[in-house]
């Protein structure tokens, strides 16, 4: 059975956070690995309050859970400090951990911050680790600074951001108007997802994100090409809003 490790947040709704990351992986028949870097008191609607597990415990963590398992693929999420980002970047680099898909968690659709000032300079750093790494239209701004209003703009952030060294870049559609486009760069064509828009409210799209991100590790765990990890992600993304919207 392949394996899948998730570093990353805990959301008590369950709908984002290492939880929907692990139900991601066991979707695609892996086994779900988790380190958490940072607890949130939360729901769909609105963060109260995020706490960072300390960098020397969360090392404790990855370094037991690695020191029996040896992950096929890894998935990062929120890490909530700068502690965490440059600890996670040393480590991840010393270990030689491969498949890494880098989800730049920043803030919350509402707005909460969940990585602190610093630590977003630093994510900078961690980028050359990633097989991929996902930003969404936000998140892609801030790591680019660059202005992002249309699909020209998305083309030029994924240029700059591939330029900070990941192999693939994934900059997610949903936030610009108008039926979603994911654009994937892998430095030498662009590759582009279109999507319909789906009707749903912010409670149903919390945690989409993380579900992305984890149905793309799990891909790359199975030995599948990023181009078709991405395409599996966004079909199994797509059905579980739809599932999402019938349950709620
Ligand atoms: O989707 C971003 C995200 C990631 N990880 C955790 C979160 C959130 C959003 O709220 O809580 C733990």
């Amino acid at each position: 059975m392949k394996k899948v490790l998730t570093i990353a947040g805990f959301d008590p709704s369950g709908w984002a956070g290492v939880q929907a990351d692990v139900r991601t992986f066991e979707a695609f028949s892996s086994m779900g690995l988790s380190v958490i870097t940072s607890l949130t008191a939360q729901n769909r609607k609105v963060v109260k309050a995020v706490q960072a597990i300390p960098p020397a415990f969360v090392k404790k963590e990855i370094t037991a859970v690695l020191s029996e398992f040896d992950p096929d693929a890894v998935k990062i999420g929120m890490l909530g400090s700068f502690g965490n980002v440059t600890m996670l970047t040393r480590f991840i680099r010393e270990r030689n951990l491969k498949n890494i898909v880098l989800d730049p968690v920043i803030r919350s659709s509402s707005g909460h911050p969940l990585l602190e000032k610093k630590g977003v300079t630093a994510l900078r750093e961690m980028l050359p680790l990633a097989t991929v790494v996902t930003p969404n239209v936000p998140e892609a701004s801030i790591i680019s600074g660059a202005v992002i209003k249309k699909i020209k703009d998305v083309e030029d952030a994924a240029e700059m951001i591939f330029a900070l060294g990941p192999a693939n870049v994934l900059i997610k559609g949903g936030h610009l108007n108008g039926d979603p486009v994911d654009v994937l760069y892998n430095g030498t064509g662009f590759e582009y997802y279109e999507g319909k828009r789906i009707r749903a409210g912010r409670e149903i799209l919390h945690g989409t994100g993380c579900v992305l991100s984890s149905a793309i590790a799990a891909g790359l765990a199975r030995e599948r090409p990023v181009g078709k990890a991405v395409a599996d992600a966004r079909a199994y993304l797509i059905k579980t809003i739809l599932r999402r919207l019938k349950e709620d």
